[in-house]
């Protein structure tokens, strides 16, 4: 397996998840922060105060970065931090922290990837509605703005939005995420803000960054297979595929919702203002791909959707009760190439949690994510060969941490963390990593 010469291989990281300290140096709450001290949110009453202390250990982190021989770095830079009310004052010393880390990775010869919004809103723009205010694609804009002005000129590579659909349907519908709403006509109004904010950004980005810095937007996405070759389960099938992998990138490509999915939520249907499709067509650079498993669902008139997932016996499962699936993987990267053009794709998330221990000796040996991280790649070259024009990898996550409602309680890391000492341990799929990392680049 040899991938080109100038692939990225990076691991990925998220503000809320890793940083801790979420109220220092004057940073605004964050939706996340409010969620997470809500009583019954999150599994074991955890929360991100403290989470990896990556605000205050980045120096280490980045050291963990250099022994894995990685040369990108994928995270997400707190909204609060920098503008601790979502919009007018800039609080210094919080751009200060994400400058400092930026240019600590680059001394380093590690590629920044940032991500602008990895679900943590400043909470004051929750009180005025949050995503399902229209007012929220500028307020993002702006702050997006803010950001390429003050670090455009050293990052070279910047997402805006992480995974919208996870925002907009476990954040407005489902409510199991912040701000934790179950209100399908928010949740639709959510998820045409995300696209218009998404869009905006880029302009925004076209007049300030350096033209060879590129751009993207990183959905998730996978697989949506039929049970059976039922025409009920194949219309659900295709109705989750709708909702799930075309839903926030067919306007963007196509400038329309997919049809099926609109036809299914009816009245609830997002109203777009007259020009919005058109500025949600704004070309861009990328698109990363965040791949975990695939979905085989079946037809079932008792479920309120009309659909249930099917659990594929004797497969390997994770502790996220996810399929281990590596041929998704090239089947949704390929799916991605035929359907929307030749426009380049990185892999920005890709891994899995298991039940890691460390041994007697204090070493971490996780055996399945090494079999993961091995059949993910294979399945990514596979893609590479096809033709998929594929620009690089990135391992979630490089070290244990906060998993939204799960707490701390799933671990994805190539580090184990200890949360008691905070002391940071390379597992053995992280050995592999290095080493597989080090034969590419020789
Ligand atoms: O931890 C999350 C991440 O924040 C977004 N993508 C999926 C990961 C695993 O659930």
């Amino acid at each position: 397996m040899q991938f080109p010469s100038d692939f990225l291989w990076g691991a990925a990281t998220a503000a809320y998840q890793i940083e801790g300290s979420p109220l220092a140096d004057g940073a605004g709450a964050s939706i996340w922060h409010r969620f997470s001290h809500t009583p019954g949110t999150i599994l074991n009453g955890d929360n991100g105060d403290v989470a990896c202390d990556h605000y205050r250990r980045w120096h280490e982190d980045i050291e963990w970065m250099r022994r894995l021989g990685l040369n990108a770095y994928r995270f997400s830079t707190a909204w609060g931090r920098v503008l601790p009310c979502g919009r007018g004052a800039v609080n210094q010393k919080g751009l200060d922290f994400y400058k400092r880390l930026v240019d600590a990775l680059l001394h380093a010869g590690i590629t920044p990837m940032i991500t602008l919004y990895h679900w943590d809103l400043p909470a004051e723009l929750q009180d005025h509605g949050g995503w399902a205010n229209r007012d929220c694609a500028k307020w993002f804009a702006d702050y997006a703005c803010l950001m390429f002005r003050e670090l455009g000129d050293r990052a070279p590579l910047w997402a805006t939005i992480n995974e919208p659909w996870v925002v907009m349907a476990l954040g407005y519908l489902w409510g199991q995420h912040a701000p934790g709403m179950r209100d399908i006509g928010a949740a639709a109004k959510a998820g045409h803000h995300l696209l218009l904010g998404h869009a905006k950004a880029v302009q925004a980005f076209r007049a300030e960054a350096p033209p060879n810095a590129k751009i993207g937007i990183v959905p998730n996405l996978g697989p949506q297979q039929p049970a059976s070759d039922s025409p009920q389960d194949q219309l659900v099938a295709a109705l989750w595929h709708g909702f799930i992998n075309r839903y926030f990138l067919d306007p963007i490509f196509r400038g329309e919702y997919p049809e099926t999915v609109i036809n299914f939520i009816g009245e609830f249907a997002p109203k777009a203002a007259p020009d919005d499709m058109q500025i949600i067509q704004t070309p861009i650079d990328f698109i990363g791909v965040n791949y975990y498993t695939r979905s085989v669902v079946a037809y079932d008139a008792s479920d309120p959707i009309g659909s249930r997932s099917v659990y594929q016996e004797g497969k390997l499962h994770t502790e996220m009760g996810w399929e281990v699936y590596p041929e998704g993987l090239y089947e949704i990267l390929r799916w991605v190439h035929d359907e929307y053009g030749a426009i380049p794709l990185y892999i920005t998330e890709n891994g899995a949690a298991f039940r890691d221990e460390p041994n007697a000796q204090g070493e971490v040996d996780d055996p399945l994510r090494v079999e993961y991280l091995k059949a993910h790649l294979e399945q990514a070259h596979r893609a590479l060969q096809d033709g998929v024009p594929l620009k690089g990898y990135f391992y979630w996550s490089l070290m244990d941490n906060f998993e939204w409602a799960f707490g701390y309680s799933k671990r994805f890391g190539l580090l184990y963390v200890d949360f008691e000492t905070q002391q940071r341990t390379m597992k053995s799929s992280g050995r592999w990593y290095a080493h597989f990392i080090a034969q590419q680049r020789r």
